[in-house]
């Protein structure tokens, strides 16, 4: 049974909401307030004919609907008490500007998710890994038999479980800058935070600003709470001694040994705590692969063992996880060619730790939307790894230009991904690596990076049948 946070009720009761945005967080949203008593007003910057599959799906919900654009003030809106913005609408836009000039309350879907809900959260953040580990940290819980709902940037808006979210639950939930742009009284009772290097610049602005927002997924713990953080991320420590975290902090590090926490010693995991050492599993067990893996897998455990799953479940899962789709996916070997999937890499350093985790020599396919990166990094890394790069999409041009500036000049554009494929396909050699790894979003020429992924994947079944 749900029982509702009275304060926010009467917060919302007979209110006018105006939703902004109507893919997966918009329409949860929506169904969601429907169920309360409020007046919906639902705003979007596609027209009615670019939504019209979603549009069907919410006919028998009584809302009001401003479709085609975002209305440039709060009176063409209709006056509503409350803005919910999805993650991907920028929070610079006129009528949210006007809200927050005008004290109107702009709140996020997780926000008022974790307002409703009863089950502690354990959040995730990061910029890499962030999915992986929010499906480990999920899969240990659930080896323990204790009910739980994944969500989150991971693909499910959390206030879509909200029934299912009772206290007797734990909610595992992955958690973006984008979303936490947006929240004020969001509190996990454990919260991690992965690793802290350049992306959503064209967004944030800065650096310095997005590696503040990762942090604010501790704004609100207490001392009764955890904080689970990379102790070999230099910008985590930074953030460290820079902002006070009050709640109980689990450090993990895969390269020393440390006073407390989460760490690996003659090749094992340990957790150390208070001065007591337990070993959670040999390092080679672990069936993920890569250093980047293992730091994912420290911070699950740091994260299960705060919400008291056994250690047995722990080891089960790290030895059983085989980790998520588009993410350093096998998708098939064609003519002794291996084909990856790797869609999920959305920025440089993604690839840089698909680059180094898979199988030399590699093709790499990349591109997408200009997100304002520096592929330079990456470039560095390509050494006797990447023996050709195919680059396509919005950025094609930046990295043939990075590339030249690097002196690498195995490099080749193409028009689109089906391009790319076919050229990977006609130069590879047997014992190569065929890797999409973008380092780019895939908002250029796809809805998302699952549709990239699922269309690359469809790619290969085709050359294969050749
Ligand atoms: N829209 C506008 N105006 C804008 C931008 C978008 O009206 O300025 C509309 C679009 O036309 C579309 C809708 O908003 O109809 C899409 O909203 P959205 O971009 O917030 O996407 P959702 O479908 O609600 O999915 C979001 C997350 N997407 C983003 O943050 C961009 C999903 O993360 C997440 O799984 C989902 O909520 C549930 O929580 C995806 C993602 O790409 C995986 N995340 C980024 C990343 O991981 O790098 C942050």
């Amino acid at each position: 049974m749900i029982r509702m946070n009275p304060i926010l009720n009467k917060d919302l009761d007979g209110k006018k909401v105006l939703v902004i945005g109507l893919g997966i967080t918009g329409v949860s949203l929506v169904e969601f307030l429907a169920r309360q008593k409020v007046d919906i007003i639902i705003n979007d910057c596609k027209d009615e004919a670019a939504l019209s599959p979603i549009l069907e799906k919410l006919q028998d919900i009584r809302c009001r609907y401003i479709l085609g654009k975002h209305p440039e003030t709060l009176k063409e809106a209709g006056e509503p008490d409350m803005l919910i913005p999805s993650p991907g609408v920028p929070l610079d836009i006129p009528i949210i500007s006007e809200a927050k000039l005008k004290k109107i309350p702009v709140l996020g879907e997780i926000e008022l998710a974790y307002k409703h809900m009863q089950a502690p959260i354990l959040a995730i953040t990061g910029t890499n890994g962030k999915t992986t580990t929010t499906a480990l940290v999920g899969d240990m819980l659930k080896r323990a038999k204790m009910k739980t709902e994944i969500v989150g940037n991971i693909g499910t808006a959390a206030i879509s479980k909200i029934e299912q979210l009772g206290q007797e639950a734990h909610c595992v939930m992955e958690v973006s800058s984008f979303q936490l742009e947006t929240i004020e009284a969001f509190r996990p009772k454990s919260a991690a935070v992965l690793n802290i290097t350049p992306d959503h610049l064209n967004r944030h602005k800065s650096f310095e600003k997005y590696a503040q927002l990762k942090f604010d997924v501790f704004s609100n713990q207490t001392a009764k709470d955890y904080a689970v953080i990379n102790a070999d991320d230099e910008t985590c420590l930074k953030m460290l001694t820079k902002q006070e975290v009050k709640s109980k902090v689990i450090l993990f590090s895969r390269l020393r040994e440390l006073e407390e926490g989460v760490f690996l010693k003659e090749g094992k995991v340990l957790i150390k705590e208070k001065h007591q050492d337990t070993i959670v599993i040999d390092r080679d067990r672990i069936l993920l692969p890569g250093d980047h893996n293992l730091e994912n897998a420290m911070a699950a455990i740091g994260l299960a063992w705060s919400a008291g799953v056994p250690l047995k479940a722990i080891r089960d899962s790290l030895e059983e996880f085989k980790g998520v789709e588009h993410r350093i996916e096998m998708v098939d070997c064609v003519n002794e060619v291996t084909y990856i999937n790797d869609s999920k890499a959305t920025n440089p350093d993604a690839t840089e730790k698909a680059v180094l985790s898979v199988k030399r020599p590699i093709i790499l396919l990349a591109g997408g939307m200009d997100k304002k990166s520096n592929f330079g990094g990456l470039i560095d890394r390509f050494d006797d790894r990447v023996k050709q790069l195919v680059v396509y999409g919005e950025t094609a041009d930046k990295l043939v230009e990075d590339c030249r500036e690097k002196n690498f000049y195995s490099v080749t554009k193409k028009r689109d991904l089906e391009e790319a494929v076919r050229y990977a396909y006609q130069v590879a050699s047997p014992g190569d690596t065929v890797l999409l790894s973008p380092a780019c979003a895939s908002w250029d020429m796809y809805s998302d990076y699952e549709e990239r992924g699922n269309h690359f994947k469809q790619l290969v079944s085709q050359i294969k049948r050749k």
